[in-house]
């Protein structure tokens, strides 16, 4: 006969989504499913063509840019999510993040339906192992993979959700620069589709972790949260060193290097302001390539979501630093 009965320190909560508990999660459920895509949505039969009007060295840096995207969107799939879900108490911010989860892996696959497209089997073995052995690669994703797997208490959560922020709002956008700045020439434009989409994901992904992280560091008491505040710049910086070696190596033979670099910066800053922490880098929007603005699509571009704030919570939690503009591609 098994024990019947119920030891109140281990009853197991149902989610009810009739009785919120926090107040955005629903909002952040009810966006990620509306913006719900995958891959095969997408027809990338015209980049076939405009892929051939590309020079080596530019298919050469294409390819290696979506081959470090992968690795990050693998990393965000298998383990960022589902370790910062498990850590997270509040259900219906588990079910979010579950879903954000799921959708790190349509990133990551969608990037294999678009090497499909343009290369060879044997050259995408070849892209495959360049990731394994790319340094700065390897280790920008082991610095943010590290913080994900040593979770144990609130401080360590912290980091790990700021971590998770700054891999998705800063980290990826070196990666983007490249199908954005094609793109916004009329080039590869079905990838710049799935680019563009991935983009929107992670700007949601962003925003929502970066408010999960705030609500962790109200838990923390005020004179140990500077150390970690200050920890999370060292570590925004830090792996600013190591774009910058990635940047080098696949931007500057196609002459972008520098361009990439602000880019970057601009998009650490919005990692920042996402946890409510000031930029650093104070890039403006107006010094970035139009022509990478360009290949944003605004159309697909999140903005009535965000503009939904005013909400007590989220307010509560230093979000007056984002702004509808933040968004407004
Ligand atoms: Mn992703
Ligand atoms: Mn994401």
């Amino acid at each position: 006969m098994p024990n019947l009965k119920i030891n109140k320190k281990v009853t197991r909560k149902a989610i009810n989504w009739n009785r919120l508990t926090d107040d955005f999660s629903k909002i952040f459920w009810d966006q990620n499913i509306r913006q719900f895509w995958v891959d095969e949505e997408i027809s990338l039969a015209e980049d076939k063509k405009s892929w051939l009007t590309l020079s080596k060295e530019e298919q050469t840096t294409y390819e290696k840019v979506l081959a470090g995207l992968t690795l990050l969107d693998t990393e965000q799939g298998g383990t960022g999510m589902p370790l910062i879900m498990q850590h997270v108490e509040e259900l219906h911010a588990k079910a979010v993040l579950t879903f954000m989860g799921a959708m790190e892996q349509v990133h990551a696959k969608s990037y294999s339906t678009i090497f499909s497209t343009l290369s060879t089997m044997d050259r995408i073995d070849e892209l495959f192992k360049w990731v394994e052995n790319n340094e700065a690669l390897q280790s920008k994703t082991k610095l943010i993979v590290d913080n994900y797997t040593s979770i144990k208490d609130d401080k360590s959560l912290y980091i790990a959700m700021a971590s998770s922020v700054l891999l998705e709002t800063y980290l990826f956008y070196s990666g983007f620069f490249y199908p954005l700045y094609l793109s916004g020439q009329g080039k590869m434009i079905g990838s710049g589709e799935i680019i563009n989409l991935i983009i929107r994901d992670e700007s949601v992904h962003g925003l929502f972790i970066g408010l999960l992280a705030q609500g962790v560091l109200e838990k923390i008491p005020k004179l140990e949260r500077k150390k970690l505040i200050d920890d999370i710049y060292k570590l925004m910086l830090d792996l600013f060193e190591l774009e910058k070696i990635y940047t080098k190596e696949l931007y500057e033979p196609i002459g972008l290097e520098e361009e990439v670099v602000k880019f970057v910066k601009y998009n650490a800053d919005k990692a920042l302001m996402n946890l409510g922490l000031d930029p650093y880098f104070n890039i403006e929007i107006k010094d970035i390539n139009p022509i990478v603005l360009n290949g944003l699509d605004t159309e697909t571009k999140t903005h009535d979501f965000f503009s939904t704030k005013g909400n007590g919570y989220i307010k509560a939690l230093k979000h007056e630093d984002l702004n509808d503009e933040d968004f407004d591609w």
